[in-house]
């Protein structure tokens, strides 16, 4: 036994003598050391075989610890340096492995190799996040979500470094360290943290007009997903196609999530992150670990110089979109996620994504923000990984062969051996270039003054703002307004205020209106003074709204079953069984962790207890107690809340008989509609999981 003295803990691992320890063949065919058994045995990093894990080294039983202990030095050394800098931008996110494949051939478009034949799969990493808080932080913020993706092609590595949201604040990249200064916490008091209702953020779009657009989509439900799974992503900036002859096609890109479109609202959004601040993480972890693997497909809209020429805006602006309505884009292949990282850090942490990452046949636009960006991606890549050998994790290494002359570095483990580190050499040694196979650049002919000026055609911040409300549905457009007036209703200085509002009025009379009367301003100011006098008044976009495009389905989703002891067994199983035969999920909520027994005997294994498991954490829900549950559970201000909510989230609710009392609790008994659904019997089960399909009931949200 190690040693203890009078006041530690008793060591209880640390009694494997050194001489019990054997030598064994590795995997690697390297030498591991064994204890008895086949546990290995702990060592320092230097390979040391450790005695003792559980005392650091002292004199006698109760003095100081020795300087001499390298074991305990070595590893509180080592645990000090666990942490690296966590993104500026972007720094909680989650990622997963999977891969990309290509429908048809782009040949006529792109000579990318990964675009020349159908069926070719090529491995991918995702790494999905929120923009403004730290690592730590909630994963239902209001804000928007980083979908970023790493294509390991055969000619090198590809990212697409996109958002879920179509536009961007601003125009040019020098003001990225303004806007994100602004949404962070404010640096004298530290706070608020992943929010941006507070005066810093809103001063600066106020005084910002070019951010109108992307207010509308990060104040619209886009702002607050249901789950990764559910989300549009897009590359945002005009990219090229490059084909063989050297030909260029404009490109935007888009994912599309095969399950379609879903967002939570926002109160729902503030409890879920009290009741389970990963449901973004978990939703994805769950979905790919019990081989439910989501799934995107990407679309590419395709153009050329005449239609940039003749749309109604600069296809260089990143705070304008091309409605799908003007340009269809075309399906060109799917990425589907089918496997967890074994390693957070290792992978999702290490991940570098760099916009200017582009193989032979992809090229940039002259967007000035993505001009801007292919310069961050890589610096800031040195300051968060620490070395420029980063390329070398393998994470981030490309996955096709590659040969280069860069050597040595901090933490270099990639060390090529021989005389040749340079090219031309005499040796007839090492790689050349290839004008045929390399990159090169598209021919783009460019002349003008050097100067600082921002482009006449990207003057008109309204028009597609103002498309973009009028896009929405009713309850989406309310939504909208609600946002800007709880963000606002967190700005101490009403002369922000007033201004949001002024710009509202260039955007819609009636949003600005709902925003100004429920901010109780009293008198409205004028509209913003506008660089282009006259916005123009676009077609709504179908397309740009979430519910409008609603998927009909409940696959994906999750029902939450409450149950009690002596719950019908024969709902409950015909229940499940169409939740299953839909593809859908759901979970068991019980008084009890330990379960509950059904009528029929059988023990009905839980996953929530009903104070663990609110509402909020469910696409829809199910009450199915018994009759002689029903004088706890009405005692349980949990499940108060669970039905309030659920009904104040517009879910839809399924019920039996004997739970009826509960509406009268939770205060609903008035409101019952068309999406509170008895289930008589098994038979209405399988309606009901058809009726879900609708997702929410927004009837009931003016009532509600
Ligand atoms: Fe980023 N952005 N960004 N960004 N961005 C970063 O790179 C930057 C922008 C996006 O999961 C940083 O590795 C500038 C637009 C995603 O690892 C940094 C500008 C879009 C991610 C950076 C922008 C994005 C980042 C921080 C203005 C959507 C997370 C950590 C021109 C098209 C990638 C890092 C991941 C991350 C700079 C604007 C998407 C500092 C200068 C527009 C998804 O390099």
């Amino acid at each position: 036994m190690a040693k203890t003295s009078g006041r530690s803990d008793k060591a209880s691992t640390a009694s494997i003598s050194i001489h019990d320890q054997k030598l064994r063949k590795g995997n690697g065919g390297e030498l591991h050391q064994v204890a008895a058994g086949d546990t290995p045995i702990l060592t320092t990093a230097q390979g040391g075989p450790v005695s003792d894990d559980q005392n650091s080294l002292r004199i006698g039983d109760r003095g100081p610890t020795v300087m001499e202990d390298f074991h305990f030095r070595e590893k509180i050394f080592h645990f000090d340096h666990e942490r690296i800098p966590e993104r500026v931008v972007h720094a909680r996110g989650y990622g997963a492995h999977g891969y990309f494949e290509t429908y048809d051939s782009l040949a006529d478009y792109t000579r990318a190799d990964i675009f020349q034949r159908a069926g070719e799969k090529t491995p991918a990493f995702v790494r999905f996040s929120t923009v403004a808080g730290s690592k730590g932080s909630v994963d239902l913020a209001r804000d928007v979500r980083g979908f970023a993706v790493k294509l390991y092609t055969k000619e090198g590595n590809w990212d697409i470094v996109g958002n879920n949201i179509p536009v961007f604040f601003i125009q040019d990249a020098i003001k990225f360290p303004d806007i994100i200064h602004s949404v962070k916490p404010e640096p004298d008091s530290g706070f608020p943290q992943a929010q941006s209702a507070h005066d810093n953020f809103w001063d600066f779009i106020s005084l910002t007009p070019e951010s109108m657009h992307m207010i509308m989509w990060v104040m619209s439900d886009r702002a607050i997903p249901r789950s990764f799974r559910f989300m549009e992503g897009f590359g945002v900036h005009t990219f090229r196609m490059v084909n063989a002859k050297d030909e260029s096609t404009f490109v935007k890109f888009h994912w599309k999530p095969k399950l379609g479109l879903q967002s939570v609202v926002w109160n729902e959004a503030v409890k879920i992150n009290g009741a389970d601040p990963d449901f973004h993480r978990r939703d994805l972890w769950d979905a790919v670990k019990s081989g439910n693997f989501p799934e995107w497909e990407l679309q590419v809209q395709l153009f050329d110089q005449d239609f940039a020429d003749s749309f109604d805006f600069d296809i260089l602006d990143a705070t304008k979109l091309i409605p799908e309505e003007v340009l269809r884009p075309i399906p060109v292949g799917r990425l589907v996620l089918d496997r967890m990282p074994d390693n957070f850090f290792a992978e999702t942490e290490q991940v570098a994504f760099m916009t200017q990452n582009v193989p032979p046949g992809i090229d940039f636009s002259n967007d000035p923000l993505l001009q801007g960006r292919n310069f961050s991606y890589l610096d800031t890549q040195i300051k968060r990984l620490g070395s420029t050998n980063f390329t070398h994790l393998p994470i981030n290494a490309p996955k096709c062969p590659f040969n280069h002359f860069q050597q040595d570095g901090h933490m270099a483990m990639r060390n090529p051996v021989g005389r040749v580190n340079y090219q031309p050499n005499s040796w007839g040694e090492g790689p050349r270039e290839s004008p045929e196979r390399g990159f090169r650049s598209f021919a783009d002919v460019e002349e003008g003054p050097k100067q600082r000026i921002r482009a006449e055609s990207f003057a008109d911040h309204y028009s597609q703002a103002r498309q973009f409300f009028i896009s929405q549905t009713p309850p989406e457009q309310h939504h909208i307004a609600a946002a800007l007036t709880f963000e606002l209703s967190k700005v101490k200085t009403p002369v922000i205020r007033e201004r949001i509002v002024s710009h509202l009025l260039n955007i819609d009379k009636g949003l600005a209106n709902e925003v100004g009367i429920a901010l109780g301003i009293r008198a409205m100011p004028k509209p913003a003074d506008a660089a282009v006098a006259t916005r123009q008044d676009l077609d709504a976009a179908p397309s740009l709204s979430i519910l409008a495009k609603g998927p009909e389905r409940f696959e994906g989703r999750k029902l939450g079953i409450v149950v009690t002891d002596g719950t019908d067994a024969a709902i409950l199983k015909a229940l499940t069984a169409a939740l299953v035969k839909e593809r859908a999920n759901f979970e068991i909520i019980a008084p009890k962790v330990g379960g509950a027994k059904a009528s029929d005997g059988s023990l009905i294994e839980a996953d929530q207890m009903i104070g663990g498991g609110p509402s909020v954490l469910y696409d829809a829900v199910a009450l199915l107690p018994s009759e002689n549950a029903m004088a706890d559970l009405l005692k349980d201000p949990a499940m108060r809340d669970f039905v309030a909510d659920a009904y104040a989230h517009c879910k839809f609710i399924g019920y039996v008989g004997p739970a009826k009392p509960i509406f009268e609790k939770a205060g609903i008994a008035d409101g019952l509609d068309e999406g509170i659904i008895e289930l008589s019997g098994a038979k209405d089960a399988v309606q009901f999981v058809k009726t879900l399909g609708s997702l929410r009931v927004w009837s009931r949200e003016s009532k509600a």
